[in-house]
């Protein structure tokens, strides 16, 4: 017995041992890695949150060390049975690259303190899908993916849009690109629907790190509906069948009420089979 207890000492010993030596250590490794990510180039937000086809468009780009960017080019999604993605034919002027104004109510150690400015020119027959980007930078290359929609499925949203009484309409099978342009800013859309739709509203923010935004349906009456705040991210998402025939109100807003620049999105409703 005593051996044992001997033997089990020992190993808590070796053990305890190889922590201690292992503390230090792996603390430097992930200051380092810290080190590290705070200058690798990451992209946090964009505006507008999706581009359409036969568009001319100021593409906005937030996040980190983005300044003195040197080239934005972006890639053309691999077709199923494709072969190797190749470069989309967007013009692309970089026009300006510098110091981000601070984020509302946000630390710029999160949303990035540096943005890109540039013009972009999309062809008319750009076929619509996720598109990947790049920026390069001297810090390195910073990559994500936005949407680009076919010319004829885009609604701008329009202010005044702010109540039931002035509602935007939007039909089914297009998509709104707009933005919550202020604090309390609220957008309505009004969707003719038939009984017994099964319809799911999704918003998709130009960047879920600045924006956290809900969406609130109602029924002709304007009788409550479905409502979201966040779904897999702090996008919002919901689903929900019409009883009757007639427009469904739906509204766009923040969760926060902060409206303002990054406060973009793409609202897309799509009938589930
Ligand atoms: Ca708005
Ligand atoms: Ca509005």
């Amino acid at each position: 017995m005593r051996r044992r207890e001997l033997v089990v000492l020992t190993l808590v010993g070796i053990l305890l041992s190889m922590r201690l030596a292992a503390g230090p250590s792996l603390f430097v490794i992930r200051t380092f890695a810290q080190d590290a990510k705070s200058i690798t180039p990451r992209i946090t937000a964009t505006e507008p949150a999706a581009l359409a086809g036969g568009s001319k468009v100021i593409f906005k780009v937030r996040g980190f060390e983005l300044k003195g960017a040197t080239e934005l080019r972006f890639v053309r999604p691999v077709e199923p049975g494709g072969t190797e993605p190749n470069a989309a034919p967007i013009r692309v002027e970089i026009k300006e690259t510098k110091d981000a104004g601070q984020a509302k109510g946000l630390d710029n150690k999160v949303v990035g303190g540096t943005q890109l400015v540039a013009d972009l020119t999309l062809p008319d027959d750009l076929p619509a899908g996720l598109y990947e980007y790049v920026i390069v930078t001297p810090a390195g290359e910073a990559k994500e993916k936005i949407r680009v929609l076919a010319p004829d499925t885009v609604v701008d949203e329009k202010e005044s849009n702010n109540g039931f009484d002035e509602a935007q309409e939007l039909m089914q099978g297009k998509f709104s690109l707009g933005s919550i342009q202020s604090d309390k800013d609220v957008d309505v859309f009004a969707l003719p629907t038939r009984a017994g739709q099964h319809l799911k509203i999704t918003l998709i923010s130009g960047g879920p790190l600045l924006i956290d935004a809900q969406l609130d349906c109602y029924d002709s009456r304007r009788q409550f509906l479905a409502a979201c705040d966040d779904e897999k991210s702090r996008d919002p998402a919901t689903t929900f069948k019409t009883l009757a025939d007639g427009v469904v109100y739906i509204c766009v807003s923040s969760a926060h009420d902060i409206g303002g620049e990054w406060h973009s999105y793409l609202l897309a409703v799509e009938e589930v089979k």
